[in-house]
């Protein structure tokens, strides 16, 4: 059976925007495919002190992996693309992939929670997803991306830094 996984690119290390794409590749040959994807968001570092700005991507992909086979692929393109963890706390990164959604379960496991249980506090996700699925729910909280963005207290800045564009092939 496939699966709708919302997932989100982060990145505030190396070149970000080039990392960004080359995740995209690794994704679409090794998790599914790539249904939708939101624009790209220069976002200020959410929990920890940081000079260097984030860029945030949210993306719907279509997978035939169960959400643990998902978050083993997605480590393993992390750790292509150069992500290195000191284990204590947030810290910069070449890249971070996240499951924020897998279809509408709810997922407790030891190395997977789902929905991302801090999703709806961080502009950072919540832009990117109103953007990408303006009324899907969150499964636990019973609001859309929409509402959960409005009634979200974080003021860290989230800007627009280059917007998603339906190809001209496709219209
Ligand atoms: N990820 C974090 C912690 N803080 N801040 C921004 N702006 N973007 C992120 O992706 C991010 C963060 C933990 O993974
Ligand atoms: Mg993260
Ligand atoms: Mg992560």
């Amino acid at each position: 059976m496939d699966n709708d996984a919302y997932i989100l690119l982060g990145a505030n290390l190396g070149y970000k925007k080039e990392t960004f794409s080359r995740a995209r590749t690794m994704i679409a040959k090794e998790a599914g495919m790539i249904v939708s994807a939101s624009s790209l968001y220069q976002t200020q570092p959410w929990g920890f002190e940081s000079n260097d700005i984030f860029l945030n991507q949210a993306l719907l992909v279509n997978t035939s992996l169960d959400a643990k086979a998902l978050l083993k692929v997605l480590l393993k393109i992390e750790e292509t693309l150069g992500r290195k963890r000191n284990g204590k706390g947030y810290e910069s990164r070449t890249i971070d992939i996240d499951i924020l959604f897998f279809n509408n379960e709810i997922i407790e496991t030891d190395v997977l929670t789902v929905p991302h249980p801090r999703m709806h506090l961080r502009n950072f996700a919540l832009e990117p997803m109103a953007e990408l699925a303006p009324d899907f729910l969150h499964p636990v909280l019973n609001k859309t991306m929409t509402e959960l963005k409005q009634c979200c207290p974080d003021r860290h800045k989230v800007l627009v830094f280059e917007e998603q564009h339906v190809g001209l092939e496709s219209l």
